[in-house]
C-alpha cells in the first residue's frame, strides 16, 4: 500500500528501530511508547486490520503471535506482557495496516481503558 506508513516501514522506506524481521514479519519500536517496553509487529503483507484476515492467513497469524512471544522472552519480559490488537477506530486503531502491541515493564489495569 503506496500510502501505508507501516508499509513503508517493511519496505525499510521509513527507518524505525528494529527488533527483528524475517521474510513475513518485522517488528519494532513504537513511535509514541505506552510502557518501557512497547514493540510493534506487523505482517510485511498489507492486511488493514485482524477483521480482514482469512483463512489462508492462519499460519501467519500464528507466526506473529509466536514472534511476539519470543521477543517478550529475549526481552527478558516473558513473565508479564500484554499483546493486543486495536481493530477498528472505535476501538483505538490508528494506523491501517495490522499490528499486535507488545506491552511490558510496568503494571497491566483490568478492564483496559
Ligand atoms: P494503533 O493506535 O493501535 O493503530 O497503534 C498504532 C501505533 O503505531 C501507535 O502506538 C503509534 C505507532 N506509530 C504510528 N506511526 C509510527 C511510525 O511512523 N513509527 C513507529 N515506530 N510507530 C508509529
Amino acid at each position: 500500500m503506496a500510502d501505508c506508513i507501516f508499509c513503508k516501514i517493511a519496505s525499510g522506506e521509513t527507518k524505525a528501530r528494529i527488533i527483528c524481521e524475517d521474510d513475513d514479519t518485522v517488528a519494532f519500536l513504537d513511535l509514541n511508547p505506552q510502557a518501557p517496553t512497547h514493540v510493534l509487529i506487523i505482517p510485511r503483507r498489507h492486511i488493514d486490520r485482524l477483521s480482514d484476515a482469512s483463512e489462508g492467513d492462519a499460519a501467519l497469524l500464528g507466526k506473529l503471535q509466536l514472534t511476539a512471544a519470543r521477543i517478550a522472552r529475549d526481552l527478558s519480559v516473558e513473565k508479564a506482557f500484554r499483546l493486543v490488537t486495536n481493530n477498528g477506530k472505535g476501538a483505538g486503531q490508528s494506523v491501517d495496516h495490522l499490528h499486535y502491541h507488545l506491552l511490558a515493564g510496568r503494571k497491566m489495569l483490568w478492564p483496559p481503558g
